[in-house]
């Protein structure tokens, strides 16, 4: 069992997929273990992309995580981190297969629809970092 954090972004919130992208995790066995909605100010978005606050798409990142409030999610699972992974699909939707979250309702990079974090260490980090309450 390991736990991982997930982002539904703003734009697929606004699109009214949250309901869609949750069933996804829930189908494949992912427990939802904290889940919050929420505007996430500029603080929190460069301390969770902190390998990317540097590079020249952190400001359209940062605009498109801004644009409306993500569902946050803390989903806990056998392997959740790789489960997790593997349902969103490749980070450019455009190329993520068909069957994946970013596959089935993306089209642009800064609008990849989910986030999930990358490593045991990186959900560890970004759970306490949107969720400093979650034991
Ligand atoms: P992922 O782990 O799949 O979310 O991908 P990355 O950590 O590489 O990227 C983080 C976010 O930056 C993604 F949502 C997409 C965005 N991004 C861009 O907008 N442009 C790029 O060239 C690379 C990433």
């Amino acid at each position: 069992m390991n736990r991982t954090l997930v982002l539904i972004k703003p734009q697929a919130v606004d699109r009214g997929l949250t309901g869609k992208i949750v069933s996804r995790y829930e189908e494949k066995g992912l427990k939802i273990i904290a889940l919050k909605m929420c505007v996430a100010n500029d603080e929190l978005l460069a301390k969770h992309y902190e390998e990317h606050v540097e590079k020249s798409f952190y400001s359209e990142l940062l605009k498109a995580m801004q644009q409306g409030p993500v569902i946050a999610m803390v989903l806990g699972g056998s392997d959740a981190v790789t489960a997790a992974r593997v349902l969103n699909g490749a980070t450019d939707p455009v190329k993520a297969a068909p069957g994946t979250i970013r596959g089935d309702f993306g089209l642009e990079m800064e609008n990849n629809v989910v986030h999930a974090s990358d490593s045991i260490q990186s959900a560890m980090r970004e759970i306490k970092l949107w969720f400093p309450d979650v034991q």
